[in-house]
């Protein structure tokens, strides 16, 4: 009897474990059951000539949208958070663009002077000078192909950057300040910047470019983190061990950093101390796992998330297959919830199966002008809707 009970037990401890493993991937992969419910989809436009912008920031006095671009065939081959890693594909013609949405015009903003290493864009900031408003920074994530051992890319990874530069309220060229590369900026993701064009937080998706663990982040075997950089003192990491750390945001209190999980789902809230170390001070809970993450004028956190993960993981490298796209709105509870501890408010304001908005990965509010622009890493098309 206790002979047979043993493994019985030993099994249903080891079911148990699985199970509390496993249940956390189908939900990130979307396998477990979710109904799409169209949302916030029927008054919007597309603008094809604007494929694949991993990430959108809004210039909220003007209105006018930055976008990091790439093009869905460059990235089914050099997607270096997903391990997409031959360096030998597509030459990269990435680029950075404006789009004004009351006139439709686009604009590829010209480098100067030209990066000797390239542009493979990803996650990027745009933040008005302390100084003088109408002058801009721009930080961008660029994974460089390794420059001396191309082959080798598939084993070291990306050669990644982060890039400044300086710009003006409707300029077409962007001055190049800085390349700032670091042993803690290991595998880059996203930036929150700062009016200085000095100092930005930003997040690694992951520990390590290559290894075998990073397969294993799924199950919580490998994190991402927060590092911190001033261009003339170097970068440290700011918060290590954030599970899927991915988007990163900065609230208009400017020490208030919020980072979207792409694995786990939820938004980690962290703030800033003294000695730009970042202290997590809460973990807001959301249903699906996210992605990018913006602040609008009025505080409220814009998230794209993913309906379906295992869908938009194989878009990423098939960029027709429809990936299904959703947005959340965050806002600061100040009802009496908030006293019990529901700090925060998460309400969906955008579903679609991927025929409007595709494979979402940055979600943009204009609170002023009441526009929503979604777009994504292998997306046709950038997409902007009435709200
Ligand atoms: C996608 O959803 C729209 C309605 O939002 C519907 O008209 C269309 O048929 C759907 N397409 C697919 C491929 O499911
Ligand atoms: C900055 C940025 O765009 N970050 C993420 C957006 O979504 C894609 C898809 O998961 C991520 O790979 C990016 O790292």
């Amino acid at each position: 009897m206790s002979r047979l009970y043993f493994p019985i037990s030993v099994l249903l401890a080891v079911a148990a474990v699985v199970g509390y493993r496993l249940y956390p991937l189908l939900f990130i992969l979307g396998l477990n059951g979710r109904v799409l419910e169209p949302l916030g989809n029927t008054d919007c436009i597309t603008v094809p000539a604007l494929p694949a912008c991993e990430k959108i920031v809004l210039h909220a006095p003007t209105g006018v949208l930055y976008l990091a671009c790439s093009s869905p065939e460059s990235r089914a081959h050099w997607t270096p958070a997903i391990n997409r890693l031959n360096a030998s594909g597509p030459a990269d013609d990435d680029f950075l663009a404006t789009y004004a949405p009351h006139t439709g015009a686009i604009v590829r903003l010209v480098i100067e002077p030209p990066l000797p290493g390239g542009l493979s864009v990803h996650g990027m900031d745009v933040v008005p000078s302390a100084d003088d408003p109408r002058e801009l920074f721009i930080y961008a994530v660029n994974h460089r192909r390794p420059a001396d051992a191309p082959d080798a890319a598939s084993k070291i990874g990306a050669d990644s950057t982060i890039e400044v530069f300086k710009t003006s309220v409707g300029s077409a060229v962007l001055t190049h300040l800085h390349t700032v590369r670091d042993p803690a900026i290991i595998t880059p993701n996203d930036i929150a910047g700062s009016s200085n064009g000095r100092e930005f937080f930003f997040t690694n998706d992951h520990a390590s470019k290559t290894s075998l663990l990073r397969h294993l982040a799924v199950l919580g075997l490998q994190a991402g983190s927060v590092g911190y950089c001033d261009v003339h003192t170097g970068c440290k990491i700011a918060i290590p061990s954030l599970q899927g750390a991915n988007g990163i945001a900065r609230a208009p209190n400017n020490d208030t950093i919020f980072v979207g999980s792409a694995l786990h789902g939820g938004i980690y809230v962290l703030e800033r101390q003294a000695d730009n170390a970042l202290l997590k001070t809460h973990t807001i809970a959301t249903d699906r796992p996210l992605d990018n993450l913006s602040v609008d004028e009025e505080g409220v956190v814009w998230a794209a998330t993913f309906p379906y993960g295992l869908t938009m993981l194989k878009h990423i490298v098939n960029a027709t297959l429809l990936s299904p796209a959703s947005a959340h709105a965050v806002v600061r509870n100040t009802g009496p919830g908030s006293f019990y501890g529901e700090k925060f408010r998460v309400e969906k304001v955008f579903e679609d199966n991927g025929t409007v908005a595709r494979g979402t990965t940055s979600v943009v509010h204009d609170a002023v002008r009441r526009r929503l622009f979604l777009h994504g890493i292998s997306a046709p098309h950038l997409t902007v809707c009435a709200l």
